[in-house]
């Protein structure tokens, strides 16, 4: 089913989808992107813009891109932490910060490293790419890490002098296991899986909504534009998050917006 229009062109949530919300012991949120574009923050998808338009974010987000050319991927970041902080969370954050206090048991697993549903106030998150807000050294054994940027331009390790890099997770590289473990559990014992904003493209995030497929739960997809997932989804809504979100939270849980 298809999230709706009612009478008046607004987004409709159906009788039969608040009264299943309301009763929701545990919920299971995947947010992408798309969360995070209604507060300015490009997608992988939207072309960079200025310097960046030349360069594909895949292309920069490896550590084979921050090995030849270091000062390069590090000024990108300083480009995005520079939009992060001149970004507030949106509607679409809020109401999800919103929906963890209604809901017994809520986990929000997150594909962007922005920060920003912390900063909307959700507590239970799971980073499965880290955060561009912190640094970490570069050197496969070391555990050097800092929770925000020094001001040097090229930093480095204060215990090993390797170079320092965003603590992200790049294309190639590994998850952190147990973030990803705890991930796929969330998936696996919730009753209602959303999978917001995100194209469904990158492993093995893009996996977990199968997971939650395979463990019946409930599949509910909020993207403008229809992804693969979109054949399993029980309820979908083809708008933007920041639109659907506050509307649900505050149909199925008047009390509390
Ligand atoms: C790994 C951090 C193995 C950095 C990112 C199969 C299995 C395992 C791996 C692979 C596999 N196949 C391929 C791989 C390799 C690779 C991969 O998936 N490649 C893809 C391109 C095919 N995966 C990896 O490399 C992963 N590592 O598997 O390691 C391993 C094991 C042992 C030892 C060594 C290695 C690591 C992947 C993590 C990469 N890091 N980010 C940084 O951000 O700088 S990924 C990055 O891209 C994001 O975090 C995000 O995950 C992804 C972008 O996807 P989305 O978030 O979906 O964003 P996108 O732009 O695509 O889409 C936005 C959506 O929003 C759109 O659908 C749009 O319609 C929608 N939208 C727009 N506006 C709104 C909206 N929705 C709602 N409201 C709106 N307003």
């Amino acid at each position: 089913m298809s999230g709706s229009l009612n009478a008046f062109g607004h987004i409709a949530i159906s009788d039969e989808l608040v009264t299943f919300l309301r009763t929701a012991q545990s919920v299971t949120v995947l947010t992408g992107a798309g969360i995070s574009a209604e507060s300015g923050i490009p997608t992988f998808r939207d072309s960079q813009t200025g310097l960046w338009a030349k360069y594909h974010p895949q292309e920069l987000a490896t550590l084979q891109a921050f090995t030849q050319n270091p000062d390069l991927v590090l000024d990108w970041y300083r480009w995005r932490r520079g939009l992060v902080a001149r970004a507030v969370p949106n509607s679409g954050h809020l109401a999800l910060a919103v929906m963890e206090q209604c809901v017994p048991r809520f986990t929000l697993i997150t594909q962007n490293v922005d920060g920003l549903h912390a900063r909307a106030g959700t507590k239970n998150i799971l980073e499965l790419h880290g955060s561009l807000q912190r640094m970490r050294c570069s050197a496969a054994n070391c555990k050097f890490s800092l929770p925000d940027w020094p001001e040097e331009t090229t930093p480095r390790c204060p215990q090993c002098g390797a170079l320092l890099r965003p603590d992200v997770v790049w294309f190639g590289e590994a998850l952190d296991p147990h973030v990803l473990d705890l991930a796929v559990q969330a998936s696996r014992s919730c009753q209602v899986f959303f999978s917001i904003g995100t194209s469904g493209v990158v492993e093995p995030a893009a996996s977990l909504p199968y997971e939650a497929l395979r463990a019946e739960a409930t599949i509910i997809e909020i993207n403008p534009q229809p992804t693969p997932l979109n054949i399993y989804a029980k309820y979908s809504f083809l708008y933007p998050a920041g639109q659907v979100l506050p509307i649900l939270a505050a149909t199925v849980w008047p009390d509390s917006s």
